[in-house]
């Protein structure tokens, strides 16, 4: 009997885009194995569950990526090549400074008639100028590759497509699962094809569960790979004991725990062996660091650390 993930792809189609996004990771996975480098693939931002085939509707989530967008630069940082595979309008790296009217307040419009032209002010190139030198970098000399997904399948066929890409770099492919994924969802095989219609009174929406992922893409997929996956609660009492599930369930390497309303502060690291908490302390608030900046660094060192044992 074909398991619930073997399923899941047999009766739901790839995005359209697919086979431009599978040739764009194979390229990038095969340029930088041919050097030796690290890959970290960081999902971000939240999937949609749409409830009609021409979609007007969806059920989301509250995720716009803050936490994917800051680790790929600080994993860029770390040397690392990186796949950000994000949601679709969702916070990206460099431009996640700039969002919204900041990057029009950052510049100065001279009208000169046929001459004109615009300058950034004086007291906005400091804060431009490391970023942008940054996200030049990372352009020049290919370190970042960006894929988009928008519901949680497009999400399931992109991250399977880079599973089978990163899977010849062994332990040197680095998985941080940061999207917030949708637990439930409505298989193709039962959605309207259009807009449900307000005129056959309330509809009663029935969702089932996804399936888990994790465990083929531990057990089949990237077996060599460290696997770091988040797992996010509301409820604190729970919190350690599930993220600690999730890894005797899967035998990955890592899951980082957090509180939907503390997760800018704190996280748990969550081992096989040990929980130990990551945290910003006050001072480290204030000067603006990002809690980010810590979850990679620690991260990065366990990776190294698993790439030091590895027995090949
Ligand atoms: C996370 O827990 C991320 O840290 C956040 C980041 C989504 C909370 P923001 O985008 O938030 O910076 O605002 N991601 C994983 C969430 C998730 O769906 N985990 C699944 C679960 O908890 C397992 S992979 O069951």
């Amino acid at each position: 009997m074909a398991s619930h993930w073997e399923e899941f792809y047999k009766t739901h189609l790839p995005p359209t885009d697919f086979e431009d996004n599978r040739s764009l990771l194979k390229e990038f996975c095969e340029r930088h194995n041919s050097t030796g480098e690290r890959i970290a693939l960081v999902t971000s931002g939240g999937t949609t569950v749409p409830l009609e085939h021409n979609t007007v509707r969806f059920v989301d989530n509250f995720s716009a990526g803050t936490r994917g967008a800051a680790s790929a630069e600080y994993f860029l940082e770390q040397g690392y090549a990186v796949i950000f595979m994000h949601r679709t309008k969702s916070l990206e790296p460099f431009t996640r400074h700039f969002n919204g009217q900041k990057f029009m307040d950052m510049l100065e419009l001279h009208d000169r008639g046929p001459n004109t032209t615009i300058t950034v002010k004086p007291d906005s190139v400091d804060v431009l100028a490391p970023v942008l030198a940054n996200y030049k970098a990372a352009q020049e000399t290919g370190k970042i590759l960006y894929v988009t997904f928008t519901t949680v399948s497009d999400y399931f066929w992109l991250l399977r497509a880079a599973c089978e890409c990163l899977g010849p770099l062994g332990p040197k492919a680095l998985l941080y699962l940061a999207a917030a994924v949708s637990d439930f969802y409505i298989p193709s095989s039962e959605l309207p094809t259009h807009k449900i219609q307000s005129s056959v009174g309330a509809p009663t929406i029935s969702l089932q569960l996804v399936p888990k992922l994790l465990a083929p893409l531990v057990s089949l997929w990237v077996p060599q790979a460290f696997v770091v996956s988040f797992k996010l609660e509301t409820d604190e009492n729970i919190l350690i004991a599930k993220a600690r599930d999730s890894l005797n369930k899967y035998k990955h390497k890592l899951v980082v725990g957090n509180m939907l309303q503390t997760r800018r502060q704190k996280v748990v690291f969550v081992t096989p062996e040990s929980s130990y908490e990551v945290l910003l302390s006050r001072e480290q608030m204030i000067n603006g660091m990002e809690i980010e900046d810590l979850i990679v660094s620690n991260v990065v060192i366990s990776h190294s650390n698993f790439l030091a044992s590895f027995k090949y």
